[in-house]
């Protein structure tokens, strides 16, 4: 089989990459490890910024998601056990976010890629990366018990951090930065009401809570755990025990509980590759970079890649420019390390470290106090969380 762009990985980089080299003319193929049904059963993101849902919409994918998003233009900071509105709508001059699950953003560019009868290769096996630094690169896989070859001009990593195209890089040309948090996510999805519209970020001395949500009738709720937690150490009535315990009274009274529908432990780490492009290979979304999930900003930088990524295979195509490959890893590092800093950051100060004692927990509370009440820091908080600009410092 030949191709002009080799996309490795079906998640959402990938999905929407296909979409945008489609929309431009531009042949591509997806090789995913995973059957389809697996994919769209990771529940992770929730929160797109606009740049995310205006190439959502470029590509012709966004009418359920405008349908059935919940427009949201503030969050809370729980802190000292009261409620405090972030009114991210004001602060950044008319900014919202949108609230629509990545689980439904996967759905909608998979029924869009099938519809216009593009490939994509489920259940793939023994996936590797040959020649990218050559004119030639090639891919193969296994499927069926059968040996594929796909040949291409490029090779697009969007296989998640756990992907085979980073690992195929020869150990002298990448640089990884890299920070573990210690603890994880406990979360919960559940077929009930969310405990307010918004979403509310808590900071208590018994850990982050995050309470955020998928409809107006299901709920997600996190709890910060210690990393040697397992979910099965967790009961249900265990997690909604220590919510309550983490909320202030009034949204303890609102919580309504009931049965989980999924539940799940996710390390926390921040992670960045550089460069980005290695000859005709790129790596797009999580198999180049990891945020904290504090900032809602993993799936959006995947957006934002991609977006940067198929603009310069169209000025290579149409325009037979080199230009927009040569700087794909530079452009993308920059936003990424801006949202790198947000996710480290307000992961650092809402969240319990073990062993940094009380007086950690009066710095972060000073610091939420200052936020709050200083209209320079609420917009800091705001411009960020609902996103920087695609031209943001040019
Ligand atoms: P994905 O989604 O991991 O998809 C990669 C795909 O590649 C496949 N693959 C391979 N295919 C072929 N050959 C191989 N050798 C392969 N190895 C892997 C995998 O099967 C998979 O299908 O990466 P992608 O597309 O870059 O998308 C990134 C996002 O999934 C991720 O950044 C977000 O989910 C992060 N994230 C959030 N981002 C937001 O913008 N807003 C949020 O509110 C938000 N909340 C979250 C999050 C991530 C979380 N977890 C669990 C990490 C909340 C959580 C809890
Ligand atoms: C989610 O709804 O899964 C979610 C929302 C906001 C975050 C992280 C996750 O910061």
């Amino acid at each position: 089989m030949r191709t002009q762009v080799a996309i490795i990985g079906a998640g959402p980089s990938g999905l929407l990459l296909g979409q945008l080299l489609h929309k431009a003319g531009i042949d591509a193929v997806i090789i995913e490890r995973q059957s389809p049904e697996y994919v769209l059963s990771r529940i992770r993101a929730g929160v797109l910024e606009q740049v995310t849902v205006d190439v959502l919409d470029e590509v012709g994918v966004g009418q359920r998601m405008h349908r059935e998003g919940l427009v949201h233009g503030g969050f809370d900071l729980l802190f000292k056990g009261e409620r405090h509105r972030i009114d991210m709508n004001r602060l950044t001059g008319g900014k919202n976010v949108m609230v629509y699950g990545q689980t439904e953003v996967t759905h909608d560019l998979m029924d869009a890629r099938s519809a216009a009868g593009l490939t994509t290769v489920y259940e793939a096996s023994n996936v590797a990366v040959h020649d990218f630094d050559a004119d030639h690169p090639r891919v193969t896989y296994e499927k069926d018990g059968q040996q594929h070859e796909l040949t291409c001009d490029f090779i697009a990593g969007c296989d998640g951090f756990h992907g085979v195209c980073r690992a195929s890089v020869p150990r002298g040309a990448i640089r990884e930065f890299e920070k573990v948090y210690p603890f994880g996510w406990l979360g919960i999805l559940s077929d009930t009401p969310p405990v307010h519209h918004e979403l509310i970020y808590v900071n208590s001395p018994r850990g982050f809570a995050l309470c955020s949500q998928r409809s107006h009738t299901r709920s997600r709720y996190y709890l910060q755990v210690p990393l040697t937690d397992k979910v099965e150490d967790w009961s249900d009535e265990a997690f909604w025990q220590e919510l309550r315990l983490r909320l202030d009274p009034a949204a303890r009274e609102h919580l309504v509980t009931g049965p989980s529908i999924e539940k799940s432990v996710a390390p926390l780490r921040s992670f960045v590759t550089e460069p980005l492009r290695f000859g005709r290979m790129f790596l797009a979304g999580d198999a180049g970079h990891i945020v904290p999930p504090t900032g809602a900003k993993g799936l959006n930088l995947a957006a934002t890649d991609v977006k940067y990524l198929s603009q310069a295979f169209i000025e290579f195509y149409a325009d037979r420019s080199d230009a927009g490959i040569d700087s794909y890893s530079e452009r993308c590092l920059k936003r990424i390390w801006r949202a790198e800093r947000f996710s480290w950051w307000f992961t650092s100060l809402m969240h319990r470290f073990p062993g940094e004692g009380e007086i950690a927990q009066k710095f972060q509370e000073a610091e939420l106090d200052y936020l709050i009440h200083s209209e320079a820091g609420a917009r800091t908080i705001a411009e960020n969380y609902v996103g920087l600009p695609l031209d943001f410092g040019r």
